[in-house]
């Protein structure tokens, strides 16, 4: 069966950056007709080429698969050929003659993926070896202008060439880990190869090792002194009431060593109105490779000049215009502008001693931040597919869940310029890995020298965005050593050398050099501080009572709060489910082929990548929801996914809220937690994952349960010590707070109105147990025992009944010992017609009445309905709710759209 592909990204050129800040440019790619072409060496294939792109969407594009679309079924595998030869991209293209009477012709790639050897007209340029460097070359001497020229990249074989690095490196010893896990269906020695680790396969994604121009080619003529990239500097002087602000300019100038006296003059306005303008002189000389920083450009603002940017929920994300203009002295040329945002923020990572450990929290302009949020990985597995509309989409349906933090993972990439753009924009704080996860490293001196351009090129690039908050050396590759996760405990003292080599001596020496204004750790996990003080290899770097903790469990009890660590700070958890109905439909043949909707089939199997993982999640939904009725081998799959989506939603908002009552509450010193970013955000293909988001954009259970576990006020329903509890909760220490009156309902499950009601009016909200009782004896005065009886609680405004926070519930047992839970008789009772509301331009709001309370109510739609429900995945406790579906596609009539509605609840799929 063979279909193209369905999951369609409109191939869209993310331009880099929009540079008017040098004398002549031409961009050289395919949007702006330069015919290129892409081929096997010996040409027996050779395919129109897509810059930016790369070989496997061009191979797509020119129909050279014959078994359908790249993330179909198994074609990661069938298609993994392409990454075992070398591949040549070529352009011939040509250039009006007044290019040449520039000082300066430079070629510039902005990102090359990844080996290659590069000529222009037969002579070479030179090599690259590094996915994340801009590589630039100077073509004077080589360019043509009478005829055309003739540019030729030689992309060698990742793979081949990330197994020769190994090769060489273990005549010495190895580098490890040797392989990836075999449920991976990987690659092995991407950790030899400067590229995303996770294109050679991770265990939420195909292996793709794709070659090609990931980011533009343009050839750049100037011929004074041109603006690169700038980083800036705050600190707040509260006594004088000033923002000091530090700025630097970085610039590529046509010579080197010969003298450039110019001024620059920066100006920041807001809506037009000039806030601060200041003019430097200089005298720039670039060096060997023709560049060269200004020194520290330095201003104060007062304080009541300036509205401060604030990450989102903890005000509003201000950002200034600002433009950078460059002019030579005696040129007659224009002056070189950049224009930019700035946002007026400081930065401060807080390590106090408490009793035992430290704390580990972020200040933003002085006020703690609580981050809550989530992990983020590439947004597809070949770059090209990502748009920046894609991107909006998902950081604005993590503003949405009212997060305010996201970190980029270390086996993914620097993401492109509107990634941080859109970030400053929406308020969410950027925790930043630099590209190294799960593996030990080598730490040769070639590979030193290219992780030292790596990042001091992408730190430049990135350190202006207010959205940045830290940077950090690696994910987990402390942990992985100190614990021995790929046996390199024989040679320890070996490994240890190369770490500290590559991320103390080479990373952080040179993220202090040149952005001295953003804290660094050294990993994640790690104990901050504590990590240094003991060698930067802790003797635990995942002890809760310093730094920042990873937490994964699958097998024990994952609904229960007492089975969680109690850390500062959570910067890792999660658990995996199926991918939806819609998302598997394209990836797998139609229902009944080949066993690709079976549990236990072929696809699911080869889909998954976490070893064991299709019989963890039996375990957990087996231990927490219950046993799946009896039915066809079909049914039962479509059965795991809601069961395990509704698994996930659950399991997180457990371990979520109790990283947020932690942020208060002290067990005998564990506590004070300031952050809780869970695993993972996006999908990068249709598989079982950690993602609350899939690939392609929809929301799983988990990203609605996200809506509320991380809404800024929560009144969460809780047991401990044998009391049933409620506890208000606010991340800004009260802040959020607004007075209301609590609902405590204590209901059956077999029954719709509630046994009791309990009214707490003038609810004070300090973040401590608002009402509480002893929860057995209070369950049998009433009829009720854990395994009949549920809770909820509802927070309103007295006068109006409107809420005031999300509800909440308390399940006082799981599922799996709930003796009463009815089928309960769950239906639409109207749909609306379609109309225009905040949310949407075609907004239908669905009415739905039940008999019985109903657990985990999921609507869906036949049809793969672009959009979402204001609400799903929901507690049906009372006999009438009304929702909305908010449809980012034009709908006119909603009958058709009724007609597709489906309602599932738990009680319906449980024996
Ligand atoms: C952590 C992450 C990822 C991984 C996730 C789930 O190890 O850093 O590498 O995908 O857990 O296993």
């Amino acid at each position: 069966m063979m279909r193209r592909q369905q999951l369609t990204f409109p191939t869209l050129v993310l331009l880099v950056l929009i540079n008017n800040s040098l004398g002549y440019e031409i961009d050289l790619s395919t949007a702006n007709g330069y015919a290129w072409s892409a081929a096997l060496p010996n040409k027996s294939i050779a395919v129109p080429g897509r810059v930016p792109g790369s070989i496997y969407t061009d191979l797509d594009e020119a129909e050279i698969f014959t078994g359908g679309p790249l993330l179909f079924r198994f074609n990661d595998l069938e298609y993994r050929w392409v990454s075992y030869e070398d591949w040549d991209y070529s352009l011939t293209f040509d250039v009006p003659a007044n290019v040449a009477s520039y000082s300066a012709v430079d070629l510039v790639f902005y990102g090359v993926d990844t080996v290659a050897d590069i000529e222009l007209n037969g002579s070479p340029l030179g090599a690259t070896n590094n996915m994340f460097i801009r590589y630039k070359y100077n073509i004077k001497d080589f360019l043509k202008t009478d005829v055309s020229n003739e540019l030729l990249i030689r992309f060698k074989s990742p793979v081949k060439y990330a197994r020769d690095r190994y090769d060489e490196q273990a005549v010495d010893y190895p580098v490890l880990p040797t392989c990836l896990d075999p449920a991976y269906q990987g690659e092995c020695h991407a950790n030899h190869i400067r590229k995303m680790q996770s294109s050679f396969s991770w265990d939420w994604g195909p292996a793709f090792p794709t070659v090609g121009l990931w980011h533009p080619v343009k050839l750049e003529a100037y011929n004074t002194v041109s603006i690169r990239d700038w980083w800036v500097g705050f600190e707040r002087d509260e006594i004088q009431q000033l923002w000091k602000v530090d700025m630097k300019i970085h610039c590529e100038t046509p010579d080197s060593g010969i003298d450039h006296a110019g001024t620059f003059t920066v100006t920041i306005t807001d809506q037009q109105q000039v806030v601060q303008t200041l003019k430097q002189e200089t005298v720039l000389t670039g060096d060997g490779n023709r560049q060269v920083s200004t020194p520290v450009i330095s201003f104060v603002v007062p304080f009541s000049q300036i509205k401060p940017w604030m990450p989102n929920g903890w005000g509003e994300q201000k950002l200034y215009d600002m433009k950078i203009e460059y002019q030579e002295t005696g040129s007659a040329e224009p002056p070189v502008v950049l224009d930019e945002k700035i946002g007026f923020r400081t930065v401060d990572l807080i390590e106090d001693d408490l009793p035992t450990g430290r704390t580990y929290y972020f200040r933003v302009n002085g006020e703690p931040v609580f981050l809550k949020g989530s992990n983020w990985i590439p947004s597809a597995v070949l770059p090209e597919l990502i748009t920046e509309q894609y991107l909006r989409e998902l950081l604005t349906a993590s503003k949405d869940a009212h997060m305010n933090a996201m970190r980029i993972w270390g086996g993914g990439i620097y993401e492109f310029s509107e990634f941080y753009r859109i970030a400053d924009e929406l308020g969410i704080l950027i925790w930043h890995d630099m590209m190294y996860a799960c593996s030990m490293y080598p730490a040769n001196e070639q590979f030193l020298e290219t992780v030292s351009v790596e990042i001091r090129q992408q730190v430049r690039r990135l350190s202006h965005h207010p959205s940045v908050l830290i940077w950090a050396g690696n994910n987990e590759n402390e942990a992985a050593l100190r614990q021995n996760w790929y046996g390199t405990e024989s040679k320890f003292e070996t490994y240890k050398a190369d770490y500290i080599k590559l991320y103390v001596d080479t990373i952080k020496r040179i993220l202090n050099e040149e952005d001295p204004s953003r804290p660094f750790t050294v990993s994640s996990p790690s104990n901050g501080k504590k990590s240094e003080e003991e060698g930067y290899v802790s003797l635990n770097p995942g002890n809760p009572e310093y730094g920042d903790v990873h937490y994964y469990n699958y097998f024990d009890d994952m609904w229960n709060w007492e089975t969680y660590p109690k850390p500062r700070m959570a910067t890792e958890y999660g658990f995996q489910a199926l991918p939806s109905v819609h998302a598997w439909t394209t990836a797998a043949n139609p229902i009944g082929m080949d066993e690709d909707w079976h549990y236990d089939g072929q696809l699911l199997f080869t889909r998954q990548h976490h070893p064991g993982g299709n019989n963890e999640l039996v375990l957990q939904v087996e231990g927490q929801l219950g046993k799946a009725r009896e039915t066809t081998q079909e049914q039962r799959f479509l059965d795991m996914i809601y069961l395990t989506q509704m698994h996930q939603a659950e399991a997180i908002k457990i371990e979520s809220e109790h990283y947020r009552r932690l942020q208060y509450l002290d067990f005998d010193g564990l506590g004070h937690c300031m952050g809780s970013l869970y695993w993972q955000l996006q999908d990068i293909w249709q598989g079982p994952s950690w993602a609350s988001i899939e690939y392609g954009g929809r929301w799983k259970p988990l990203h609605h349960f996200a809506t509320k576990f991380f809404a800024p006020l929560s009144f969460m329903l809780w047991v401990r010590d044998g009391n049933v509890a409620i506890y208000p909760h606010d991340y800004r220490s009260g802040a959020d707070m607004v007075p209301g009156i609590l609902l405590i309902k204590l209901q059956s499950w077999s029954q719709i109105n509630p046994i009791v009601t309990e009214r707490i009016p003038n609810v004070n909200g300090n973040s401590t147990i608002e009402w509480q009782k002893p929860l057995d004896s209070w369950l049998s005065d009433n009829g009720c025992s854990r395994q009949t009886c549920f809770l909820t609680a509802t927070y309103q405004d007295p006068e109006t009944g409107r809420h005031l926070a999300p509800d909440s519930y308390l399940y006082p047992s799981n599922f799996t010992a709930v003796t009463n839970l009815a089928k309960a008789n769950v239906q639409v009772t109207s749909v609306g017609q379609v109309y225009e509301s905040s949310q949407s331009s075609w907004t239908i709001d669905v009415e739905l009445s039940t008999d019985k309370p109903a657990a985990f109510v999921w609507l869906d739609t036949t049809t793969d309905r672009k959009g979402r429900f204001s609400d799903n995945a929901f507690l049906m406790s009372t006999a009438t709710k009304t929702v909305s579906f908010w449809s980012s596609d034009p709908i006119t009539d909603s009958t058709e759209f009724s007609n597709e509605l489906r309602i599932a609840h738990l009680a319906e799929i449980i024996r």
